[in-house]
């Protein structure tokens, strides 16, 4: 058998790449159209995020950031070009298996779409249409290469090559092309590169729609401006007068929503209807119950502030915020379903399938553990867990706060394991007590003379009683708290500082109202939470 030249499988590679844009094309706007939630990308990268080997999940990784969410969306795109890019040489040269491998990708997807978390029953038929249509165009412009085309191909952009005298290793030299047939290589070739091309474009064009038909179908965003929150009852939370510094540099008190961090596995964020919402307790409880949102809305709802962490976030990390959150306590919830005395945790599950596991004393005791509707005055922003999310004062955000959350199963420590635990964090995590310096800013010179020092610090349910700076080897300082709001919250903190010409390093510990002193030993993030002193170099010139 001889060798095609160089050129065809070129050519094999572009029809198999530009098949792989309209069907991804296709799978995307079939999604954004009947099944949302099966997104062809989004169920690959969901797998992917959600199979992803304990070695993968260090730090940085682990609990996701909107940043690795679009790495990992263009890891898979450039990933699929090239298995579609192998699939069409596949094609030309031993049909029918290019075919074959789109198809198969087509029904691995189909596949994974039904076994994910909110699958419904049509959730196969994005990525069914994805590799039908990816298995059509493939056929059709593999068939548009036909050979005299692939030859002229090469004959008309590699002569050399296609005389056989470099790199393609043919067992005999190419019939030179009589004249006639040539004009008719040109003719299909250009039929190839055009058909490759309209293929390809058809594709962006359908990803563009599905871009814009998604934006279209998020009614929850409609649903989300019209609510209105019912007024809290009892106590408001209250920010005591002076609670914020209002340094500049220094973070705010309370954290506008639309600059509170966001963590979560969701490469699409779950658009939950609360006419559609409903919770249910289960478990081992004495009554299972079921909760509509009409019926949480009779609940009288009261207001909390509490800061929120995640484990994920390192020594002098943004990681964290603090908000105003409107909700009902999950402990009355709770009381009504009745808990067996033998159980020790609950596990709280998202419509997407994330779950957290919060230790049962944590969510009965005094403290506001809460579903909460509300943040900062506004129902919660979709990505932070419309309609209703878990708030639970002094543990880290992977074992309590769920966003989306629909299921609430009373069991034991020993009987169930949730998301991240699964994948090497602790089951259990209560927030380390930490303090991090926001003022000076990093990376900026500062000018000599009279300036501050300020910051945040924070043990959640465990309460800040102060904070210590040291600056180069110099004894330890105490630095001004600023008010709390409660032991549910970070607290700011300053210190007047005379700055000298010269490096210096700035470092703070917190001591909290048990008399713990912030340890310096240095501990990552994984497996329950960083340790270590937050240091920042300040260059001071005149
Ligand atoms: N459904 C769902 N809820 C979730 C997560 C998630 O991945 N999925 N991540 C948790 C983690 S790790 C943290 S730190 C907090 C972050 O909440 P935020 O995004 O509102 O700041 O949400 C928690 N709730
Ligand atoms: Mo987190």
């Amino acid at each position: 058998m001889t060798r095609a030249p160089r050129g065809r499988w070129l050519a094999a590679a572009a029809a198999g790449a530009a098949s792989a844009v309209l069907a991804a094309g296709v799978g995307e706007l079939a999604a954004a159209l009947i099944a949302p939630e099966s997104s062809p990308f989004a169920v690959i990268g969901g797998a992917l995020i959600d199979l992803a080997p304990p070695w993968a999940k260090d730090a940085a990784i682990s609990l996701f950031g909107t940043g690795d969410k679009v790495a990992l969306l263009t890891g898979i795109a450039i990933v699929l070009l090239i298995v579609a890019a192998a699939a069409g040489v596949l094609e030309a040269r031993f049909p029918p298996w290019g075919l074959v491998v789109i198809g198969a990708c087509g029904v691995a997807g189909a596949v994974v779409s039904m076994t994910r978390a909110g699958a419904g029953p049509i959730s196969w038929v994005p990525s069914a249409a994805a590799g039908i249509v990816g298995v059509v165009a493939l056929r059709l412009l593999v068939g548009l290469l036909g050979r005299g085309a692939a030859t002229a191909t090469v004959a008309a952009t590699v002569p050399v090559a296609a005389a056989g005298a470099a790199g393609d290793e043919t067992d005999a030299p190419p019939a030179p092309a009589p004249a006639a047939s040539a004009t008719d290589s040109r003719v299909e070739r250009r039929r190839f590169f055009a058909w490759t091309g309209g293929v390809a474009a058809a594709g962006v064009l359908a990803l563009v729609a599905a871009n814009l038909a998604r934006t279209g179908t998020r009614v929850v965003t409609t649903v989300r401006d019209a609510l209105r929150l019912p007024a809290p009852t009892g106590v408001p939370a209250e920010i005591p007068p002076g609670a914020d510094l209002r340094i500049p540099g220094l973070a705010p008190v309370i954290t506008p929503n639309d600059r509170f961090y966001r963590i979560d596995t969701a490469l699409i964020v779950p658009q939950v209807d609360p006419a559609d919402w409903s919770l249910r307790i289960r478990g081992m409880v004495d009554r299972e119950l079921t909760l509509t949102w009409g019926d949480l809305l009779e609940l009288p709802m009261h207001e909390s502030a509490t800061t929120l962490a995640c484990v994920s976030n390192e020594v002098g990390g943004e990681l964290i915020g603090n908000a105003v959150w409107l909700g009902y306590p999950i402990r009355e919830l709770l009381s009504r379903a009745g808990p067996h005395a033998d159980a020790d945790m609950v596990l709280s599950r998202s419509i997407d399938g994330f779950t957290a596991s919060t230790p049962l004393e944590a969510l009965t005791d005094d403290r506001d553990a809460i579903l909460a509707i509300g943040m900062n005055g506004e129902p919660l922003p979709v990505e932070h867990g419309f309609p209703v999310r878990m708030v639970v004062p002094g543990l880290y955000g992977y074992v309590s706060a769920t966003k989306w959350v629909v299921e609430l199963t009373v069991t034991r420590f020993d009987l169930e394991r949730a998301y991240w635990t699964d994948r090497g964090w602790s089951e259990r995590g209560p927030i380390k007590l930490q303090s991090r310096i926001d003022v000076p800013p990093r990376g900026q010179g500062l000018k000599a003379g009279d300036t501050v020092i300020a910051g945040v610090a924070w043990q959640q349910h465990v309460g800040v009683a102060g904070v210590e700076v040291q600056i180069d080897e110099g004894p330890w300082e105490q630095a001004t708290l600023a008010p709390a709001i409660s032991d549910d919250t970070w607290v700011q903190w300053s210190l007047p500082w005379t700055a000298d010409i010269g490096g210096h390093v700035i470092r703070c510990r917190a001591i909290s109202t048990t008399g713990e002193v912030q340890t310096s030993e240095h501990a990552p993030p994984a497996p329950d939470g960083a340790t270590g002193w937050h240091e920042r170099f300040v260059e001071v010139f005149e």
